[in-house]
């Protein structure tokens, strides 16, 4: 994911701005770049392919000295990783841009602004803003005002910095659906796409909000909201050494992980959806053209993340009509695997380096696949840089060994590839999708209403502290977010749990039920509800207790040794991410009744790199 750092100061900026580039460096990158306004009154750029480190060594050997400068790491969307495509962009000598999102009219923009006699120096989206903006410059000579005409032309999302060597004395920036904030210092100021490139200048911060515009000097900040008006926005500002290694308030990296799902998954949507679709882009620049031809997808990946590809695979078939299958990679690597034509391979893994889903992917390109793709939360990882196409989750560094904002974050991307695949093959209907996407921006909100539930949960956590086994069930896409809940508390709790389909109950599991043998049940209110509630009737027949996620709108209620817990309503679609959380926080709170290491659960290691 793209990164963006700006400073405006009495002092050399270029330092400040590298520093806050290699603090953006772990959300992955292909290319950086930097363009000062210097001190000799010009302004000037370099940009490298790779690292920023190489960007450092090229800075080293042509110092860049100035007191105004914007900088860039580039994830490409529009055009290969190359140099010529990395930011800044400028038109002309004067003016420099750089740019988080995707521009979806930039082929129209290009063409009307080759007309007016632009020449275009890269393949990219965000060229076109750059000479959209001169050319506005042309009839309103201020900056901010000329930023507020052009973005009204983009359609898209964005995230934009820009400076101007005719006034120098000023950053402007402007965001719709990437994030940026403002980092306020004595005599100078700042600007990023994540507050983390900040923190070591200044614990001062500004969020902008959707359709601000900003001038930020050395000395003041101006805001317009999305209607033009001058708007104040709040100052937040951080306690020392709240960074993202710290427990904060919690008591477990744990809870604080699972508190963060919501900030997450917000994170995790950024520039990446437009106001009714999702932005096919974000996956690469090859995306659109590749997925058209996919026929068939094989999910490939361990642990929780086998579980969030399981629930892909009800997304992938019931909404986008292409055929899924799913394998744990440990088996997937030793089997003489038949390839259906036109297979796209799909990994997902946390931390990019598990060791048997990369083995599947290295035996994958002998295998005749259309293309691979990796959802990833590491964006340096072997897996992302071996893959054709990534979609990085925006977790954020998990330290919890129990995998829990990864996971909601990872089926986040399963849904947005879900919906990608949908739209390029023209098999999911736009009102389908337009309606998911409203329901993907409300999803964060949603999530915090189930972490609300907090208190409620602890408190039925006390049913399986003295347990020594549990079942999980559920149907549907419930089925495998079952599959997770009982993993979560076999890893932390140490209590044998097992997921089972409710349907195959039945089948042999309910020769297990007895009053020492919890069943934890997940019930959106979905067709498949009213067969789950007879599944239940088994359960309690036997004396077994249950304890039930149901939705609001179920009509379940407690009864004789069944406990419910209402869950907020949502559309079955997203119903697995939601009911994720309370199973997550179930897993905790028993943990922490029996005294476990929770974030360091016996046994087991955070990224599994061996075999
Ligand atoms: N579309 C721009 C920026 C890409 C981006 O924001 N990636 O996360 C480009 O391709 O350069």
């Amino acid at each position: 994911m793209c990164g963006i750092v700006g400073a405006v100061a009495e002092r050399n900026i270029t330092a400040i701005l590298l520093e806050g580039l290699k603090r953006l460096e772990y959300r992955g990158y292909d290319s950086a770049g930097v363009a000062v306004f210097t001190n000799n009154g010009t302004l000037e750029r370099l940009r490298r392919n790779g690292k920023v480190a190489e960007l450092e060594q090229a800075l080293a050997g042509e110092p860049l000295v100035g007191r105004l400068g914007i900088a860039h790491t580039r994830w490409a969307t529009h055009g290969a990783p190359c140099e010529r495509n990395a930011h800044p962009h400028f038109s002309g000598s004067d003016l420099a841009v750089v740019h988080n999102g995707i521009i979806e009219n930039h082929e129209a923009l290009r063409e009307r602004l080759k007309g007016l006699g632009y020449v275009f120096t890269s393949d990219t989206d965000t060229e076109v803003i750059a000479h959209l903006l001169d050319h506005k410059l042309k009839e309103q000579s201020d900056l901010a005002a000329a930023l507020k005409s052009t973005v009204k032309e983009l359609h898209g999302a964005y995230g934009l910095a820009v400076i101007s060597a005719k006034q120098p004395d000023r950053l402007v920036a402007a965001r719709s659906g990437s994030p940026l904030v403002i980092g306020l210092g004595l005599g100078e100021n700042f600007l990023a796409s994540d507050q983390l490139a900040l923190r070591q200048v200044t614990d001062r911060f500004m969020y902008l909000e959707e359709g601000d515009i900003a001038e930020i000097r050395r000395d003041s900040v101006h805001i317009w909201d999305v209607n033009g008006q001058t708007v104040e926005r709040e100052t937040v500002q951080y306690r020392d050494g709240a960074e993202a290694a710290d427990k904060g308030e919690y008591r477990h990296y744990m809870l604080k992980e699972i508190h963060e799902q919501p900030a997450v998954v917000q994170r995790t949507l950024e520039n990446r959806l437009g106001h009714d679709h999702v932005l096919v882009q974000a996956f690469g620049p090859q995306a659109a053209e590749l997925f058209a031809k996919v026929r068939n997808v094989q999910i490939v990946a361990c642990g929780t993340s086998y579980h969030a590809g399981m629930v892909a695979r009800y997304w992938l078939e019931s909404l986008a009509g292409i055929p899924c299958q799913v394998e744990v990679a440990s088996e997937f690597r030793y089997r003489k695997v038949v390839v259906q034509p036109d297979t796209l391979f799909v990994t997902i893994s946390q931390s990019g380096e598990t060791a048997d889903t990369l083995a599947a992917l290295r035996n994958a390109k002998e295998l005749g696949f259309l293309g691979s793709l990796a959802i990833c939360n590491v964006g340096i990882s072997s897996l992302v840089r071996e893959s054709d196409l990534t979609l990085l989750t925006q977790a954020g560094r998990e330290i919890g060994v129990a995998s829990t904002k990864a996971f909601t974050t990872q089926l986040v991307g399963l849904l947005l590839l879900t919906l990608s695949l949908g739209q390029v093959r023209g098999t999911l209907e736009a009102g389908v999708e337009a309606q998911l996407v409203e329901e993907l921006r409300r999803l964060p909100t949603r999530l915090g209403e189930a972490l609300a539930m907090d208190t409620t949960i602890e408190k039925v956590a006390e049913l399986f502290a003295d347990k020594h086994h549990t079942l999980f069930l559920g149907r549907g896409a419930q089925f495998p977010v079952a599959m997770e809940g009982a993993l979560k508390l076999k890893e932390i709790s140490y209590i044998h749990a097992e997921a089972y389909p409710a349907g195959e109950l039945k089948h042999g599991p309910l020769a297990l039920v007895d009053n020492d043998m919890p069943v934890v049940t997940v019930a959106p209110n979905n067709e498949l509800l009213e067969k789950l509630k007879s599944n239940l009737q088994e359960v309690r027949a036997r004396g077994g207790e249950l304890v039930v996620f149901a939705d609001e709108q179920a009509n379940m209620s407690d009864g004789e040794g069944t406990h419910v817990i209402n869950m907020p309503h949502i559309h079955d679609v997203l119903a697995p991410i939601l009911y994720t959380i309370p199973l997550q926080l179930l897993s905790y709170y028993v943990a922490v009744l029996k005294g476990t290491d929770v974030d360091q659960p016996r046994n087991l290691a955070k990224s599994v790199t061996v075999e």
